[in-house]
């Protein structure tokens, strides 16, 4: 069997999505997520010009000599456009293996260890009270884990806040320009709101609902530290993202001080850069997954890694990851032992048109299919109908003009 074309395709149905589909001779296509939002164009490039002249002609069936051939054949390698390049290339053979095999990837993975995947949905608020209802909204529509955020009085914007579950899924998309919305931050306005916010919501939900939060890399190791100590008595499930992921020193003073649990790992691309985190047990959760890491290949190697350590995943899932992205990450999450939970932002009844899937949700859970395969695919003619657009995501800067992470 031998791969005979890779096309690259992007669409824009509402924000961008890039989409490697190989196909082979013996009629056989697969497809696989290389969105890395903001920045698409650069894997386009990476992609086109340099791994798909070295794809035409090798056997889609050797995924692991595949990824090895793609990773060590980059001196330079490593890097969010390198693996996520390399992620759309090995979820399309996985994809393509499954078709073959005629067996959903998960089975190809090890079978199931569970019934379906436990999501959290994304709750959030202008003000305390709204994000309390809309936290309750999630519950009662059967969701057994929610991340809330509200917005932080005296500031203009706040990292994820929507209205609605409509609104919420738009909260990401970049502006539609090349330059960046600006927005402005204030660390003491936020650390001074957040456990208010966390107070109201379990007054109001109790113990049941699992919580968490993203703090979306804007502390220091000693402010995410305080954080976590005033989170303790709202038995959060994780405090996401507390400082810049590379800061990992900083992770250790957090551990040193609050028993508030660790997450972080979404804009990780390789198992080099969770290493650390996991083996000193510096983080509770993982949340790489498989569009930014590397594919099915790689993630499954930093899962089984964390597994070794107590640490479970927690894969990201907004919905600048396409749906091809949740299809092939719910296939691991079913499979590993070391499931934590998944991420789940429902995408625009126009991205589902483009990207047709069998996945579905249900009572707080997501169910992945039982097609061969990953269970999804790209409808070309729909997603011709959506041109790329030139999009940024947010900066941020401080109150006096200083560039802060965003
Ligand atoms: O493109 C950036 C988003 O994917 C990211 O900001 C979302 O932090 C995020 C999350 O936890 O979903
Ligand atoms: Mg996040």
């Amino acid at each position: 069997m031998k791969i005979t074309d890779v096309e690259v395709v992007v669409t824009c149905p509402g924000r961008n999505f890039v989409t490697v589909r190989v196909s082979t001779d013996e009629g056989v296509t697969g497809v696989g997520d290389a969105t890395l939002n903001g920045r698409e164009l650069a894997v386009v490039a990476y992609l086109r010009e340099h791994l798909v002249p070295q794809l035409v002609g090798r056997d889609p069936l050797r995924t692991e000599d595949t990824w090895q051939y793609l990773y060590r054949g980059a001196s330079w390698r490593r890097g969010p456009v390198t693996m996520t390049a390399i992620a759309g290339v090995d979820t399309a053979l996985w994809d393509i293996k499954g078709k073959v095999a005629g067996l959903p990837v998960y089975q190809l993975l090890g079978g199931r260890s569970r019934e379906a995947v436990t999501v959290y949905g994304h709750a959030s608020g202008a003000t305390v009270e709204e994000a309390v209802a809309s936290a309750a909204s999630y519950v009662d529509r059967g969701y057994r884990a929610v991340r809330v955020q509200s917005a932080v009085p005296g500031l203009d914007s706040t990292y994820g806040i929507g209205g609605s579950s409509a609104a919420d899924a738009r909260s990401y998309e970049p502006a539609d320009a090349a330059l960046p919305t600006e927005n402005v931050w204030d660390t003491e306005a936020y650390l001074a709101h957040a456990p208010t916010l966390f107070e109201a919501v379990r007054r109001e939900l109790g113990p049941a609902p699992r919580l968490l939060h993203d703090v979306h890399h804007r502390l220091t190791g000693n402010e995410a530290a305080r954080l976590g100590k005033e989170l303790e008595p709202y038995h959060l499930t994780w405090m996401e993202d507390p400082v810049p992921a590379e800061l990992q020193d900083a992770f250790r003073l957090i551990r040193q001080h609050t028993t508030t649990p660790v997450a972080t790992g979404e804009v990780f691309s390789s198992i080099y850069d969770c290493e650390l985190l996991i083996r000193e047990r510096l983080i509770d959760y993982i949340r790489t997954t498989v569009v930014h890491a590397g594919g099915i290949t790689h993630l499954r190697r930093i899962f089984d890694l964390a597994a070794l350590y107590d640490v479970r995943s927690g894969s990201h899932g907004a919905t600048d990851l396409s749906p091809v992205c949740l299809a092939a990450a719910l296939h691991v999450d079913t499979a590993i032992p070391n499931f934590g939970l998944q991420e789940y932002m429902p995408h625009t009844p126009e991205t589902d048109a483009v990207f047709p899937h069998d996945y579905w949700f249900e009572d707080g859970l997501l169910h992945v299919g039982e097609s061969p395969g990953l269970g999804v695919d790209i409808d070309l003619d729909e997603a011709a109908t959506y041109p790329y657009r030139p999009a940024s995501l947010p900066v941020n800067r401080l109150r006096d003009g200083t560039m802060f992470h965003w």
